[in-house]
């Protein structure tokens, strides 16, 4: 197994690695440079769902998605180009942090990925917390936000006030690295906990602009077979939409976290 970082703020390439086949010692390689890195990607995999589902498991139980699964592995999402318009990811977000405990990790693999485009952005929320002011982020050690999905249901035409809800700590320990990160994100931040919505904006904005900074960043630029998982407790991502209507099919799973702290 080789691993290699492919940017300087985030993420390595695991290669000589078969997903179906990893022994203990290898598994443990893998755990400890997921948690260097944040994100991983296999390249060359080829994987049934459920031989997608095995290799997730060996980190944690699976979480359904509340929006949809396949209908013979209901933990398997379908991800296929909608279009712009309708694509529910294209914007910075942890995964499913409405829920009162998100997915700790999202791993997708590639069945089908555009000549070009159709990247996914990430962004290490470690170093935009380590790069605000020591006073603000003291600050905002002390703080919770609400964390809603009445966007995404405006987007699957659901009722936005049954849109599920929680709230979080605007910083978060990382339980296996022991470290902070930010936690709020554009697309499901609505407001500081205890504060209105229109006295959380400017700060949720500066907020919201600086996790995304790209010095932060890095992208993965997808080819059929890769597997990538990314840590949700230390990066956003973003699924950037300029591949037009060519065909880019993932499938995708995720692992249960523990409550925020
Ligand atoms: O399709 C992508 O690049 C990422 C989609 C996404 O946000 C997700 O699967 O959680
Ligand atoms: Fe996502």
């Amino acid at each position: 197994m080789e691993v290699t970082r492919f940017a300087a703020p985030l993420g390595a390439v695991v290669d000589g690695v078969d997903v179906r086949h990893v022994d203990d010692d290898t598994f443990a390689a893998i755990q400890a440079a997921f948690a260097e890195h944040h994100v991983l990607a296999f390249p060359g995999q080829s994987l049934t769902p459920i031989e997608q589902k095995d290799f997730a498991a060996r980190w944690g139980p699976l979480q359904r998605h509340p929006y949809n699964g396949t209908s013979e592995h209901p933990e398997v999402m379908r991800l296929e180009n909608r279009g712009k318009a309708k694509d529910p990811n294209e914007h910075w977000h942890s995964d499913m942090s409405y829920e009162p405990v998100p997915p700790k990790l999202t791993m997708l693999h590639a069945l089908e990925a555009p000549e070009l485009g159709g990247a996914t952005a990430f962004a290490n929320q470690h170093l935009a917390l380590a790069e605000l002011s020591d006073t603000l982020r003291d600050q905002l050690r002390s703080m919770r936000a609400v964390h809603s999905a009445e966007g995404l249901a405006r987007l699957y035409r659901q009722d936005p006030a049954e849109a599920p809800r929680a709230v979080h700590p605007v910083v978060r320990r990382h339980e296996e690295r022991g470290d902070e990160a930010l936690y709020v994100c554009r697309a499901f931040t609505t407001r500081f906990d205890g504060w209105r919505r229109n006295e959380s904006r400017g700060l949720l904005d500066f907020l919201f602009e600086h996790s995304a900074r790209p010095d932060f960043q890095a992208r993965h630029e997808w080819r059929a077979g890769d597997l990538v998982m990314w840590d949700n407790r230390s990066v956003l991502h973003y699924a950037v939409h300029d591949h037009g209507d060519d065909p880019r099919t993932m499938h995708r799973v995720q692992v249960q976290g523990q409550p925020t702290a």
